[in-house]
């Protein structure tokens, strides 16, 4: 019997071997085959179809990022990856492809599984939450249509937008004051974590000018901590195996949020907090949420009024005083808008007022840095599930049940795009430029290049906001201190960590130390009693 075997050249570890590198030969020859002639170019991993996967967890968004920026002639390629597959999008005319596809190429199935994840909703939320998701016309509309409906056209611009920019700007300013006026602090001989300044009171703030004078953090100082713990955390709540055990911190600290906001809720305190949140409030009850889910979905605006914000403002006022050319063009920039206030009596010497709409319009210098950092912080991608088979922009194939990603990261360093100096802070590329004719021009830029408030439907409706709020804030800073490096020389612009999922814009990847000083020129005098008009 089996006397070939006799024969058969190979041990039986050798064998064994050729058995699995044959093995391995087909499944990596699997992984490569397109489900589709249409369907745009594989990129198969070493590992077949876990490899990608195993990757992204262990580098973050930077591990996608990079197969993007080594594969800059595909506008859109195709990751194997477990029964299904990852398409990544590239380029800005296809972005805005997928964006117009909204119908099959949807983000709003994504939001239950996300959310149910980072925000521990329980079985019974996530099942009113699942209905009618994504109604068509005269169709029931469920919770989370309702409330996008309501957050979009209240943050559009008109007369809400304008209350709840002023109501931010003033609440950043007691906030900047309150900080002056502590001699102590603000002193220059202590250095200070940048980021941790900006992130305490925005944060203060942002919890104030939303949730009222009595928001769970102003009762209770200690929730700041925990509020950034379960940011620092989120990546690890969203993978969700004993969250408990693998997100200790992060799940501890969402959970004390939680009961904190439950409180909240139960002790009717959002009656004094904004219109905005006492509608979401107001529309999660008649759906069906309990108080508990409720103060969980409440935890999720705080979260995006919070996080974003923050981090933009720290790399805006570090590009900005890390200059001293620039810090002098955009203190001049707003130190021209300042308009006298006027009382009955005419004039009012000693008072000013900042007009939010003239920071936007008449200091251009000022934006452009908002934008730029933008730009260069912002590495997230746009996610959307394919519903049907698809083709896009009738050329390439999407298969059902596959996700589609835009790469923000890859588009925002396209030098193509942006030009030769893309990894450089350049906010001068954000500038009108006089052409020989003498006429003013943007730069030509696809206006889906630039992804930092996303696009299409998860074009983010805090954009607005965003903007009013940060341009205020930044703009105190700038009239009312002085912040330098501790060794008197150039503060040093540490690089972003991009080896982390990005949930929101990029933190540095060292913490940058500081000297705060309160000036003590004629414009640092009027921000005492500085007003905010739109
Ligand atoms: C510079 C600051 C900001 C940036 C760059 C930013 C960016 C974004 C992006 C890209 C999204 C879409 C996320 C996705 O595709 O899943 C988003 C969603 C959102 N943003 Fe912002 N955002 C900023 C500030 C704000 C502020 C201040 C608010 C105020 C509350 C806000 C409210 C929201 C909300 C409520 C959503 C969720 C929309 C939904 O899922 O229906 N954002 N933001
Ligand atoms: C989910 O909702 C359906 C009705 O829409 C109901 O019949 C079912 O019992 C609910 N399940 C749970 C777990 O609440
Ligand atoms: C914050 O901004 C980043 C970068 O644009 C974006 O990807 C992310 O979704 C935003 N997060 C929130 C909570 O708005
Ligand atoms: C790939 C990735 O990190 N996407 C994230 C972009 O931002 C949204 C909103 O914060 C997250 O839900 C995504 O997971």
């Amino acid at each position: 019997m089996f006397h070939f075997l006799d024969e058969w050249p190979l041990s039986p570890i050798a064998t064994c071997a050729v058995i699995v590198f044959a093995a391995y030969g087909m499944m990596y020859q699997y992984s490569t085959q397109k489900l589709h002639a249409k369907e745009p170019a594989v990129i198969a991993s070493g590992i077949p179809f876990i490899g990608h996967v195993l990757r992204m967890m262990l580098s973050g968004g930077k591990y996608i990022k990079n197969i993007g920026m080594r594969n800059r002639h595909l506008p859109i390629f195709t990751l194997p990856v477990p029964r299904s597959r990852i398409y990544i999008v590239t380029d800005p005319s296809l972005a805005a492809a997928v964006q117009r596809a909204s119908k099959v190429l949807s983000f709003t199935p994504i939001i239950p599984e996300v959310t149910e994840r980072v925000l521990g909703l329980d079985k019974a939320t996530m099942n009113i939450t699942r209905k009618n998701l994504d109604p068509g016309p005269g169709d029931e509309r469920g919770f989370l249509a309702d409330i996008q409906d309501m957050v979009y056209a209240w943050f559009g611009p008109g007369s809400y937008l304008n209350e709840i920019s002023l109501d931010a700007a003033r609440d950043l300013r007691s906030e900047v004051l309150a900080f002056a006026a502590l001699e102590a602090h603000c002193s220059p001989e202590i250095p200070m974590d940048l980021l941790a300044w900006v992130r305490h009171l925005v944060t203060v703030s942002t919890a104030k000018y939303f949730y009222g004078p009595q928001n769970p953090i102003a009762l209770d100082p200690e929730l700041e901590e925990c509020f950034w713990d379960f940011d620092h955390g989120l990546s690890k709540l969203l993978i969700n195996m004993f969250p408990s055990v693998t997100a200790g911190k992060a799940y501890k600290g969402r959970e004390q949020l939680v009961k904190a906001l439950e409180q909240y809720l139960e002790n009717g305190h959002h009656k004094l907090g904004s219109m905005i949140v006492q509608k979401r409030v107001e529309i999660a009850l008649q759906h069906g949420w309990t108080l508990r889910a409720t103060a969980r979905s409440e935890l999720s605006f705080l979260f995006a009024g919070i996080v974003n914000a923050t981090t933009s403002s720290f790399w805006i006022l570090l590009q900005i005083f890390a200059e001293p050319q620039l810090l002098s063009i955009v203190r001049e920039e707003i130190a021209q808008i300042l308009r006298p206030t006027e009382s009955d009596k005419g004039p009012n010497p000693g008072n000013y007022r900042l007009s939010i709409t003239d920071l936007k319009d008449r200091c251009p210098m000022l934006v452009a840095v908002y934008r730029e950092c933008l730009r260069l912080g912002s590495d997230n991608y746009s996610t959307r599930m394919v519903k049907e088979d698809t083709l896009l922009a009738d050329r390439y194939f999407l298969k059902k049940g596959a996700v589609v990603q835009i790469a923000g990261g890859v588009i925002h360093s396209d030098q193509s795009i942006w030009g030769d100096n893309v990894d450089d802070f350049n906010p001068g590329r954000f500038l009108e430029r006089k052409q020989q004719s003498g006429s003013m021009r943007q730069n030509q830029i696809h206006p889906a290049a630039f992804r930092a408030f996303g696009g299409g439907k998860t074009l983010c409706p805090g954009r607005h906001f965003a903007m009013n709020e940060i341009l205020s804030f930044v703009s105190l800073v700038v009239l009312m201190f002085d912040i330098k490096a501790p060794n008197g020389d150039r503060i040093n612009v540490p690089k972003k960590n991009d080896g982390v999922l990005p949930v929101h814009i990029l933190e540095p990847i060292s913490p940058v130390e500081v000297l705060i000083s309160r000036r003590r020129d004629k414009y640092a005098e009027i921000c005492s009693n500085i007003e905010f008009d739109v």
